[in-house]
């Protein structure tokens, strides 16, 4: 079998988050994705970049990928320039990866799926909590049948975690909880249970130095007929808290798996339970308490640089990104009418 098709990645936006970015495509190095350059429009960020991770730095994207040969673009900016940057992409039919959320409206995530989509190019969305060692583990159990077809379930994200020390900017969004975290959520809950046809949500904005909903309460009727309840809070205030865990409870015909704080799973099936430890290891460039989403990161980016270079599809493509981005909009029209909604449908 000849040495595996290198690729050549270029990432675009190297702030707080991108760190793990760089780091995850530095340890994938060995599997044949090769770093090529990284730009930063703040110049200093895009030298602290260039010069710690050894590759040539720029600060304007175009003359990125002018100068170097970059075959995949990791778009790791904020959702406002996602749709500028991903045309410049698609226009020259460069494969790109974009941080979520994808865009702040529907309409622009529609018009960069479209765009993609016309100029033939490859385009997928770093989800990364269904990436999770910890969450692939419990879609392996429920794979695997261990408790019967899932029919209810509970995905709880709560924390009192100042995530705005890293991310100051989210105290400004004009939507926030939902577009933000609950996205991740409601993608988790689309993984295990499937499609939605139905929804309600609730909102408040608990913290008062904020602009927008910091807790979400959303009940979602799945098309298998299963029934969910997606929680997402920054405004919680609880001894033992599980940043940046997911805690869940998923039930089935004929057993349950409930993943508590520190990613322990306890399945339980024809009157016995058995308790796991499902997280994955800390990695030289990872620490408590960001641990989880970091080690994500490495298995999002693993997952679509390989198939990015098989010419396959990656499961959280822009197609599959919109029906999750279509529960983020038909929680927001729920919480402001106060009524059951079903979510927009992409042709
Ligand atoms: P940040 O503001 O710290 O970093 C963004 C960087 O992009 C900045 O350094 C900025 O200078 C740069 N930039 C902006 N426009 C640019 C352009 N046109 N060309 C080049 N560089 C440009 O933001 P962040 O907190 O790192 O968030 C980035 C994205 O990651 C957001 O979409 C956020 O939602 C997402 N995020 C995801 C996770 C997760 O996946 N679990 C966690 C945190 C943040
Ligand atoms: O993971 C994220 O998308 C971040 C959060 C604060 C939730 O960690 O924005």
């Amino acid at each position: 079998m000849g040495e595996r098709k290198q690729v050549a990645i270029g990432i675009v936006g190297c702030g707080f988050y991108a760190q793990n970015h760089l780091h995850a495509w530095a340890d994938l190095r060995r599997e044949g994705a090769l770093l090529t350059a990284v730009c930063d429009r703040d110049p200093d960020k895009a030298r602290a970049a260039g010069d710690k991770f050894g590759v040539p730095f720029f600060t304007d994207m175009a003359k990125m990928l002018d100068e170097t040969r970059v075959d995949l673009v990791d778009i790791a900016t904020r959702m406002d320039t996602h749709q500028e940057l991903a045309a410049i992409a698609a226009e020259r039919g460069i494969g790109a990866i974009v941080q979520k959320p994808l865009a702040p409206t529907w309409q622009e995530c529609v018009a960069i799926v479209d765009k993609t989509r016309r100029h033939n190019a490859w385009l997928a969305i770093h989800e990364n909590f269904r990436f999770s060692t910890g969450m692939r583990n419990v879609k392996k159990v429920l794979d695997q049948g261990t408790i019967g077809r899932p029919s209810w379930a509970r995905l709880s994200w709560r924390t009192g975690f100042d995530v705005y020390r890293g991310q100051p900017y989210l105290a400004e969004e004009k939507r926030l909880v939902i577009q933000d975290v609950g996205i991740h959520v409601l993608d988790l809950a689309r993984y295990f249970l499937g499609e939605v046809e139905h929804l309600s949500c609730e909102t408040q904005k608990r913290n008062p130095n904020i602009r927008a909903e910091d807790t979400a309460t959303i009940m979602m009727r799945h098309a298998s007929g299963a029934v969910s309840v997606v929680e997402a809070t920054y405004a919680a205030r609880r001894g033992d808290d599980p940043f940046p865990e997911t805690l869940l409870e998923i039930e089935g015909d004929s057993g349950s798996i409930i993943v508590t704080k520190g990613e322990k799973m306890t399945v339980s099936t024809q009157g016995l339970s058995f308790v796991e430890a499902i997280g994955g290891p800390l990695l030289s460039w990872t620490s408590r308490p960001w641990h989880v989403s970091q080690e994500a990161v490495l298995h999002t980016n693993r997952h679509m640089f390989g198939r990015f270079r098989d010419g396959l599809p990656a499961d959280t493509s822009g197609e599959d990104n919109l029906k999750t981005y279509a529960l983020v909009e038909a929680a927001y029209e729920s919480a402001s009418a106060h009524k059951s909604v079903k979510p927009v449908l992409w042709k």
